[in-house]
């Protein structure tokens, strides 16, 4: 099972849950960067993404920083083109399908395509949907988006149908960082019930309860950024928590 991609998808099958950290290197110093993915390394942390809507560092660069100390898959999860690395374990190609901004729901990716088909990175197709998180996000802004309202479950549905039949490998089901809500477990439920494919969820997602609901509602993967920056034992309950709901 080497593949970022296969991981995921057998996790799913068996219903063992995932946890992605995203770092966002202009946040922390490298000192306590390096803390912290030694946490990840020593909580099981299963991905480390990488990327976000405003990055200045050298995602090479970091990458490199991370994988000199851990040998966590480090998957590219781009805000825009400037943020390619094709040393990276894998791609999250992303295409944002709650929005209606070309650029970014094909544009971008007919610009970067022969050069990712030509680097051979595995690239995993996403679909990205902006979820309200009930608080303006730097994604909705930067992306010229409006995101799904939060309580239009039918929305996120149709739309991750859309996606499935379009072959979509993931759905990812975003509120933003920093989202005061994360995604209801009411929405990841009915997109579960309505789709085959792995389901990621991230945004606002602070507390293991929160965390402990929305593993059980169907997400497959969660991803949490600002709780990993402010609080390092957050990782420690939500190992307890993955290995309790794997069971
Ligand atoms: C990843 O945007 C999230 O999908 C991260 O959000 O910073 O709120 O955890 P937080």
């Amino acid at each position: 099972m080497n593949s970022v991609y296969q991981k995921i998808q057998k996790a799913a099958s068996i219903g063992q849950k995932l946890l992605a950290v995203l770092i966002d290197p202009g946040k922390l110093s490298e000192f306590e960067l390096e803390k912290k993915i030694h946490l990840c390394q020593d909580t099981k942390v299963d991905f480390i993404f990488l990327g976000g809507s405003l990055i200045y560092q050298s995602i090479i660069e970091v990458r490199q920083f991370i994988k000199s100390l851990v040998n966590i898959p480090v998957v590219l999860f781009p805000g825009n083109l400037m943020q390619m690395d094709f040393s990276a374990d894998a791609l999250l190609l992303l295409s944002m399908l709650s929005g209606r901004n070309p650029e970014l729901l094909i544009g971008n990716h007919v610009l970067a395509a022969p050069l990712i088909r030509k680097s051979g990175i595995e690239t995993i197709s996403t679909a990205y949907l902006l979820i309200d998180g009930e608080v303006n996000t730097s994604v909705g802004y930067i992306s010229n988006t409006m995101p799904i309202p939060r309580d239009k479950n039918e929305i996120a549905v149709a739309t991750s149908i859309a996606a499935e039949l379009l072959g979509f490998k993931l759905v990812y089901l975003e509120a933003g960082s920093g989202a005061r809500k994360s995604v209801s477990v009411d929405m990841i439920e009915a997109v579960r019930a309505n789709i085959s494919m792995p389901i990621v969820v991230g945004g606002g997602i602070r507390s293991p309860e929160v965390l402990s609901k929305i593993y059980l509602a169907g997400a497959d993967l969660v991803v949490v950024g600002t709780v990993f920056e402010e609080n390092s034992s957050f990782l420690v309950d939500a190992q307890r928590i993955k290995q309790k709901i794997s069971l």
